[in-house]
């Protein structure tokens, strides 16, 4: 996503300063290392390029900045629960108005930190009192840190993922490893599947990787490059793309968006609610994923 051209509304200092994309404000960062975006709407990295390459992260040129509907595209924070194990889909964080608490930068790059805050929508859905944070760090590499806190006197049960979407040459093009050989095919129930260590794409792909490695590669023949996709705090990493068919129904996505993504996600799996991971009142808990070409 291109954000140099959008006049800015507020600086907030040499690197960092808001700009807006229709009802969407965005913390736009340009250093000598980087340019990035991330949307106050969803805590949600819309761009990050590191200087002479193309932008790592896709953006649906059909994504709707309506300050509502979740953005497709970017790294969607999926947030207190991941997938569809209760309403709204991927959780609320995703959809909520994230604060902007801080920013720091040197010659390495810039950090943001946002921060969210329970509210009477995030309660109506979610009964329970959290804190969460998203570090943004932008430099040589782009790593994403979601860390939420208990700050209820009940222990409290929590799934999600960062649910990043990567900007291709050409999907079919593409292979991945370090996703390891077990997963869960959400496209056959949820069966039990082993696949091979290499993955190559002809058609539609939703996965749930239950052993991956803590780095994931992508290689991209195309684009000239190699991703390096490195998650913590995890347990499994998901990988999708919707294809033709998916892409088609799907309104905030144009019928050909999918050959330029791939979505590896450093995802916290549960499948039911209360199956997620348990945190006690004070305890913290950190989501990490970590790319760089
Ligand atoms: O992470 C994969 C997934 O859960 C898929 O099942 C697919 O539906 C995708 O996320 C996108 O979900 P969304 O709610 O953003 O349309």
């Amino acid at each position: 996503m291109n954000l140099t051209t959008l006049p800015a509304l507020t600086v907030l200092s040499d690197n960092v300063t808001i700009v807006e994309q229709d009802q969407v404000k965005i913390v736009r960062i340009i250093h000598d290392k980087a340019t990035a975006g991330i949307a106050l709407h969803g805590g949600h990295v819309v761009s990050y390029q590191p200087a002479g390459q193309q932008d790592l992260i896709w953006m649906s040129d059909n994504a709707i900045f309506d300050g509502k509907a979740a953005l497709r595209g970017g790294i969607p924070v999926c947030w207190p629960w991941f997938g569809r194990i209760a309403a709204p889909a991927h959780g609320f964080a995703r959809t909520a108005e994230w604060e902007l608490v801080e920013h720091r930068e040197n010659e390495h790059g810039v950090i943001v930190v946002l921060g969210l805050q329970p509210n009477e929508a995030t309660f109506s859905v979610w009964p329970h009192q959290f804190s969460a944070r998203l570090t943004v760090e932008i430099g040589d590499s782009l790593k994403v840190t979601l860390e939420c806190e208990n700050t209820d006197t009940q222990p409290w049960v929590f799934s999600g993922a960062l649910h990043t979407y990567l900007n291709v040459g050409d999907v079919r093009d593409i292979s991945m490893s370090g996703m390891g050989s077990d997963y869960i095919d959400s496209l056959q129930g949820g069966q039990l599947v082993q696949g091979g260590e290499t993955l190559t794409l002809t058609d539609t792909i939703d996965r749930i990787y239950t052993k991956p490695d803590a780095l994931i590669k992508l290689n991209d023949p195309k684009l000239n490059r190699t991703l390096s996709i490195e998650n913590h705090g995890h347990n499994s990493a998901v990988l999708w793309n919707p294809w033709q068919q998916g892409a088609q129904s799907m309104s905030d996505m144009t019928d050909d968006g999918y050959l330029s993504m791939m979505c590896i996600e450093s995802t916290l799996h549960a499948l039911r609610i209360e199956e997620g991971k348990n945190l006690q009142p004070g305890e913290v808990h950190q989501l990490i994923t970590e790319i760089s070409a």
